[in-house]
């Protein structure tokens, strides 16, 4: 159990388990892969661990396609292997946060078995049916959203994969079922949960209303407003949630979220369409959002997520600065610039070493179920190459390689001494752990470091924010608290002269490491923190 304020002292680390460790030697990443590497994430200085579904699961979605919310996934292990995992990790310290996905379920679900074969089933409304679609809705995997059910002679809602049918949360059946899941996990010691499209459980079809829906908060304090659930930590994936509505989801009295992923700097770097990339904006794309959540989150009184990756989306390193020459500097400067902001931060596996965008040459090196069905949607319609080349720059699979740990081409980087389920990243050889913290620029070394100003400091940790950027192309913030004043800078793309507010400073941390004199011009992608003695 935590109390509102200890949340900020929280730094999660996002684990896809299926692309972590491997440790029986099939090529998939497991829970023993898990604990195995508890230590590292201690060394690391993350305190908790969001660990992506982990439950039954035909994996049309890689687990996100829940069969039973109550067993393991057969190719993670077994349930005591979970029970250990958790131990393990209380034994560090480490909270431990599963991801809770309420908006729908697998097909293979028993609710959806039993639901599918008949009309009068009594879980036949667990789902939601239509004699034909009402709309044109269509699924975030590509195609319709309604798929036909040839036992009924209806059609079923799909809002994403057609194998993950969404959950009918206007059953009463459903929401209580949905709670004792809940129970059933806070039960075995579990500290939070991340809750997958969370604003989606709300929904009006007969009024086009996909999220957000005006029962939105009354299902959300039945999850997570009960005496069952004080202090258990929850972040929503909400992203349709703006200023307005952030704070009847997290405000400190409403018994709803600790903080949900608001999402406005996630577009950096893509167009509309998110597998085709596009020049990157920092300014615009990155500085102004955080800034506004900032000035949101002291205002409102509301904690913010620090993010910049998941296991959804192209590397920020990519999108959002250069994964080349200056690669070790874009991931330290971009880790400067989220993690000394007000807030919690979420780091993603691989974020650490400074993971960039992978290069494959065929659809057959991809797995995930987005960029497949994007794949076959536009296959013959544009080029082979241009499709692929999308692919490359937009794939969720870029986040998913297997986290290369060592050099060691016979055990796949360390990963498994079997194939793994998905290839390599293309450059496994030149980005992995071994090899960073070797280098004399270690993105490892440096988050380390970063982590432990945050965890030493109460001004970055509950402190004010000011921002005192002057023009474009860097970014320049103060956290303050108590006279403990944090002075932040972070140069984009271009050398610029930025003169900082004026004082007498000690330099604290800095990824170019010749940084002396605060009054030198800041190099490309290059940050500097500064204690502010006066
Ligand atoms: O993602 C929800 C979501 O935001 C998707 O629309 C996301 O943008 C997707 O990756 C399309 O680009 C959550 C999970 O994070 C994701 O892995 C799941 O596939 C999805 O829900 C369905 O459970
Ligand atoms: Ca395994």
């Amino acid at each position: 159990m935590l109390k509102r304020d200890e949340f900020l002292d929280l730094v999660v680390y996002e684990i896809y388990p299926r692309s972590f460790q491997d440790t029986n030697g099939d090529g998939i990443g497991d829970l023993n892969g898990i604990t195995v590497r508890l230590d590292y994430l201690c060394e690391l200085g993350v305190n908790a661990i969001w660990i992506c579904p982990c439950y039954k699961s035909p994996n049309e979605d890689n687990g996100y396609d829940i069969a039973d919310y109550r067993d393991i996934m057969d190719e993670f292990g077994t349930f005591d292997d979970w029970k250990r995992l958790c131990a393990e990790a209380h034994k560090r310290g480490l909270k431990v946060i599963m991801d809770f996905v309420a908006n729908h379920t697998s097909v293979q679900h028993k609710w959806f078995k039993e639901a599918r074969s008949s009309k009068d089933n009594p879980y036949h409304d667990y789902y939601y049916w239509v004699q034909t679609p009402p709309n044109d809705w269509k699924s975030a995997f590509g195609g319709s959203a309604w798929e036909y059910n040839p036992q009924t002679d209806e059609y079923y809602l799909h809002s994403f994969a057609v194998g993950q049918p969404d959950l009918n949360w206007e059953n009463p059946k459903v929401r209580k079922e949905m709670c004792d899941v809940v129970d059933f996990w806070v039960g075995l010691g579990v500290d939070g949960f991340r809750c997958d499209v969370l604003d989606q459980i709300s929904k009006d079809i007969a009024n086009d209303v996909r999220s957000n829906g005006e029962r939105l908060h009354e299902y959300i304090r039945q999850l997570f407003g009960r005496e069952e659930t004080e202090g258990i930590f929850t972040v929503g994936e909400c992203w349709g949630v703006n200023e307005n509505t952030v704070v009847d989801i997290c405000g400190p009295n409403r018994k709803e979220l600790t903080c949900i992923f608001q999402g406005d700097h996630c577009a950096i770097g893509r167009s509309e369409d998110k597998m085709i990339a596009k020049a990157p904006d920092l300014d615009g794309q990155v500085k102004t959002p955080l800034v506004r959540w900032q000035n949101i989150s002291v205002r409102q009184n509301i904690l913010c997520t620090l993010f910049t990756d998941n296991h959804d989306n192209q590397w920020y390193v990519t999108r959002a600065g250069n994964d080349g020459e200056y690669r070790y500097e874009t991931a330290t400067m971009l880790a400067t610039m989220f993690f000394l902001l007000r807030g919690i931060p979420f780091l993603y596996q691989g974020q650490e070493i400074g993971m960039a965008g992978s290069k494959h040459d065929s659809i057959a090196e991809f797995r995930d179920v987005e960029t497949i069905n994007y794949y076959n949607e536009r296959k013959g319609k544009i080029s082979e190459e241009e499709l692929i080349a999308r692919i490359n720059a937009g794939s969720r699979d870029n986040a998913r390689h297997p986290f290369p740990w060592t050099k060691d081409k016979a055990t796949h980087h360390g990963f498994s001494t079997a194939t793994p389920w998905i290839p390599e990243h293309a450059s496994a050889d030149e980005i992995n752990l071994e090899s960073d913290l070797a280098s004399q620029k270690s993105v490892f070394r440096y988050y380390q470091k970063l982590l432990k100003i945050r965890k030493e400091s109460r001004a970055i940790r509950y402190g004010n924010f000011h921002d005192l950027t002057n023009g474009k192309g860097n970014f320049v913030y103060e956290r303050d608290m108590d006279g403990e004043k944090i002075l932040v800078v972070c140069n984009f793309e271009k050398e610029s002269e930025i003169s900082l507010p004026c004082g007498k400073y000690t330099l604290l941390l800095a990824n170019y490491l010749d940084r002396t004199d605060e009054n030198r011009p800041f190099r490309p992608y290059e940050a500097a923190v500064y204690k502010r003695i006066r």
